[in-house]
């Protein structure tokens, strides 16, 4: 069987890029080189690659794991990406990452200070950055920051790598690269840029004073609904293109990306691919992340309680459909408006995508990390809610569905892993508690930083999380749902 690696190999119905991938050299570096990146940033570069060229391939660098640089640079950095719905699979080639690189300092500082990186983007996760949330700055207990601040000469985090790079590039008087954060955080841009000048005050205060003044850091809302990758995947590459692909992935017709103009050395034309520049991305990304990632996260929990494996079987439910309805709803309410946008049509568009037949998107999967979703997802919708006096009951559910998911049990007896990097702390918290509501829920607020003090202080919040939780000891989740209704 052949192995994709050149684009005269594809024989299949997939789409091959229409360009020549080889002769554009590379202009960005992305940091994390997972599944979202290659179905979302690479695909909009490889149609601004076909649109209207430029040196803007992707070299990609793997933070933690190495197979995917191996299996990508096996196959000439050509995957598969396919897109799934109700009529079926289609495939097409992304020919826009040109060199693919694994957790090594020096060869990804080399490729940050490469004078012709001129865009630098990022998909680590909320929890991937090591950055304080109530600081701004980098999380000193966090080991990777620790060792970075020790070892500026071999940094492994993503803080320590910019501050690093931009460090050696206003040395060598090569100009500054933009940073573009493309993860699920509010204000994302700023957040970065606090994080990297933080990081760099530690190692020469006039490195960060610089940062600050000559670094753009534009925000950005990204979207596209993008499971693991499966031996489904693979099977339907190989259908589609004939040649053996490790690299494939699969995702959904939707994708949306609107960013902040602000690349000083210049951009590819992502518009080709479909992004939006705008001037000010907050209202999309607070809309994005109250209404999908808030609804995503409600529904993981309750739904992987429910012994719902897959986000369609949830919504296929029609008490936890009518919950995801009622949480989209309530969360428009705490946007301000947006031209152009309806915030009820979003939602239909939501529950459409969310019930796509052809996606098997795990509520396991996006129930992961909770600690570092819920503060932007739930519990930020939850304080405009009680500051505009609009009803606060689908916030509070949302946490106590995630309040009972910590405990690691589901209703059956079945234990789970909770997945989260305070998993320790979300532990301590409830060790030797009775099943009690009021008291799980005063731990987890007490003990772990997450909740603002206008929710703990809030007594309806409080009696609705400990009934809520309460429900579900005595009856169950269903009844807790069921009594929603
Ligand atoms: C999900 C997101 O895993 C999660 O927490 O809510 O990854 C979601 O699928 C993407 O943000 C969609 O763009």
């Amino acid at each position: 069987m052949k192995r994709l690696s050149q684009i005269s190999d594809i024989s299949g119905a997939a789409r091959a890029p229409d360009y020549d991938p080889a002769a554009h050299g590379c202009g960005i570096v992305h940091l994390g080189l997972g599944a979202f990146h290659r179905a979302h940033q690479a695909a909009m570069t490889d149609a601004a690659l076909a649109a209207e060229g430029g040196d803007w391939r992707i070299t990609g660098v793997s933070l933690r794991s190495r197979t995917v640089v191996d299996a990508l640079e096996a196959q000439n950095c050509l995957y598969t990406l396919l897109e799934r719905d109700a009529e079926g699979v289609r495939g097409r080639v992304i020919g826009a990452i040109g060199k693919a690189i694994a957790a090594d300092p020096r060869a990804s500082l080399n490729a940050l200070c490469a004078p012709a990186t001129r865009i630098v983007t990022l998909t680590v996760t909320e929890k991937g950055y090591g950055i304080d949330r109530e600081t701004g700055g980098p999380d000193q207990n966090d080991p990777v920051i620790a060792h970075d601040l020790a070892h500026s000469d071999a940094p492994n985090g993503v803080l320590g790598l910019l501050a690093v790079a931009l460090s050696e590039r206003r040395n060598a008087g090569v100009e500054p690269f933009a940073v573009l954060c493309c993860d699920n955080l509010p204000d994302n841009g700023q957040f970065l840029k606090n994080g990297v000048v933080g990081f760099a005050r530690h190692m020469d205060a006039g490195l960060a004073e610089w940062i600050d003044a000559n670094v753009a850091f534009p925000s950005s809302m990204v979207d596209r609904i993008t499971p693991a990758a499966t031996d489904a995947t693979r099977a339907d590459a190989l259908a589609l293109t004939g040649c053996t692909d490790l690299c494939a992935i699969e995702t959904e017709p939707f994708t949306q990306w609107v960013i902040e103009d602000s690349f000083p050395q210049g951009r590819p034309a992502w518009e080709a691919g479909g992004a939006l520049f705008v001037d000010d991305v907050a209202k999309y990304e607070n809309m994005k992340l109250r209404m999908l990632n808030g609804a995503h996260s409600m529904l993981a929990y309750t739904g992987f309680l429910s012994g719902k494996r897959y986000v369609r079987e949830v919504m296929a439910d029609a008490n936890l459909a009518t919950l995801v309805r009622r949480h989209l709803n309530a969360a428009a309410k705490t946007l301000t408006p947006l031209a152009m946008i309806d915030y009820g049509t979003y939602a239909d568009d939501l529950e459409a995508r969310f019930r796509n037949p052809a996606i098997a998107h795990e509520t396991y999967q996006i129930a992961m990390d909770g600690t570092q979703k819920l503060p932007q997802r739930i519990l930020a919708p939850a304080l405009d809610a009680i500051a505009s006096g609009h009803d606060i009951r689908p916030f509070g559910f949302a946490t106590a569905m995630w309040m009972r998911y910590c405990l690691g049990i589901d209703d059956t007896g079945t234990p789970y892993e909770i997945r989260d990097p305070r998993e320790a702390e979300i532990k301590a918290a409830l060790d030797g508690l009775p099943r009690n509501g009021a008291q799980i829920s005063q731990a987890l607020q007490t003990r772990l930083d997450l909740f603002p003090a206008a929710l703990k202080e809030n007594t309806e919040w409080q009696t609705l999380i400990a009934e809520i939780l309460d429900t579900t000891f005595e009856k169950g989740v269903s009844s807790a749902v069921a009594s929603e209704l």
